[in-house]
């Protein structure tokens, strides 16, 4: 199967830049599990210092990242308070509970993201012997199911208060904190400063071709390193993953922002033709609906297919559209004017 030319799918399937391909090409490697690979110990040294933390840690995705960073702070039996539309309840196989014996205690996202203060606080469970032990409490930032929304410094720092009070660890999957970064023009630190771990992908809109890092305290990456090995996620000469992702710290944060604009651009463009209503938009993801008398989302996802775009309906008439490294400003032009064709 070859891809889309104009593939608005995810921001996953960008391609390594050609400084990234040169730096793998040259990278200089060793046994990470012995911990001797130098370019994987330079990635989570920068990554660590980036996020004011104490260590990084290489995984080989997302969910691999999530997920030793909840088995790193939680036991069996214990409980993680996260939202129904994030994406380690829904897309993560829940390994946590799989594998972690760590249950899930699901709070109602709200539309933006967010999950309120006073629904996190419900769902701690007093110390009784009926209950379970509420351990970690873990936020997702940009939201992926929520429109691409980002989170506040301030609501952050308020969810890490809460958790303080109550003993409880904070968790960031941050998958696109770098989006949630540039959309709000702050440091990745003012988001993540009182936070115990964070996950941020390399492999998406930074465009590297593998991995994500998890960043936290010495300690914690430890038992995360750990957790990682387990897991069969103990890699050997992982230098040559590590020189994309130093290339995509450096070079493709900024950049992010034309995605950004790009999103815009196809929201704009798509609140023009008939039978598409686009949610707002906030990062680098694009949501709209179907409503029309000849097409509903997945049958639309099949017809754009046709004409070599690429969208993922995820429902009846809702449908996913992502910008990201390799789309251009007439790129979008070009799909919406294939849109307007089809639907008018
Ligand atoms: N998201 C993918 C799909 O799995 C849906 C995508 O195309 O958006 N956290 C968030 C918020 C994510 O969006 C993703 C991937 C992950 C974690 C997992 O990352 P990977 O795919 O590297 O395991």
């Amino acid at each position: 199967m070859t891809p889309p030319r104009i593939d608005l799918r995810s921001d996953t399937v960008t391609q390594p830049t050609p400084a990234m391909r040169e730096a793998m090409a040259r990278a200089h490697v060793g046994d990470d599990v012995f911990g001797e690979d130098p370019t994987v110990n330079q990635l989570e040294a920068m990554a660590a210092a980036m996020f004011d933390k104490e260590a990084g840690l290489l995984v080989s995705s997302g969910t691999q990242g999530n997920l030793v960073s909840l088995l790193a702070h939680c036991q069996r039996g214990d409980e993680v308070i996260m939202g129904h539309n994030s994406h380690t309840y829904n897309y993560e196989q829940v390994g946590t509970a799989v594998l972690g014996g760590i249950a899930p205690r699901i709070v109602m996202n709200q539309p933006d993201g967010i999950l309120r203060l006073e629904d996190i606080e419900a769902a701690i469970m007093p110390d009784n012997v009926h209950f379970g032990i509420t351990r970690a409490i873990s936020l997702e930032n940009t939201h992926n199911r929520c429109g691409g929304a980002f989170l506040t410094p301030e609501y952050t720092d308020a969810v890490a208060a809460l958790a303080q009070r109550y003993g409880l660890k904070l968790h960031i999957d941050g998958a696109r904190i770098f989006n949630a970064a540039i959309a709000q023009e702050v440091d990745v630190k003012a988001l993540t400063r009182h936070a115990d771990s964070v996950t941020f992908c390399l492999s998406k809109g930074l465009s590297a071709p593998v991995g994500s890092v998890v960043v936290g305290s010495r300690a914690f990456i430890k038992r995360a390193r750990r957790a990682r090995k387990m897991l069969g996620g103990g890699m050997r000469q992982a230098g040559v993953i590590a020189a994309a992702g130093i290339v995509a710290l450096t070079e493709m944060i900024d950049r992010l922002r034309e995605d950004h604009a790009n999103a815009r651009r196809l929201a704009n463009g798509l609140s023009r033709i008939p039978g598409i209503q686009p949610e707002p938009v906030h990062t680098n993801i694009v949501y709209f609906h179907v409503d029309h008398p000849r097409f509903n989302a997945r049958t639309l996802q099949k017809a754009l297919l046709a004409e070599d775009v690429g969208v993922l309906a995820l429902g009846p008439g809702r449908i996913r559209a992502v910008t990201h490294y390799g789309i251009e400003a007439e790129d979008i032009e070009e799909t919406l004017d294939i849109f307007a064709s089809l639907l008018q």
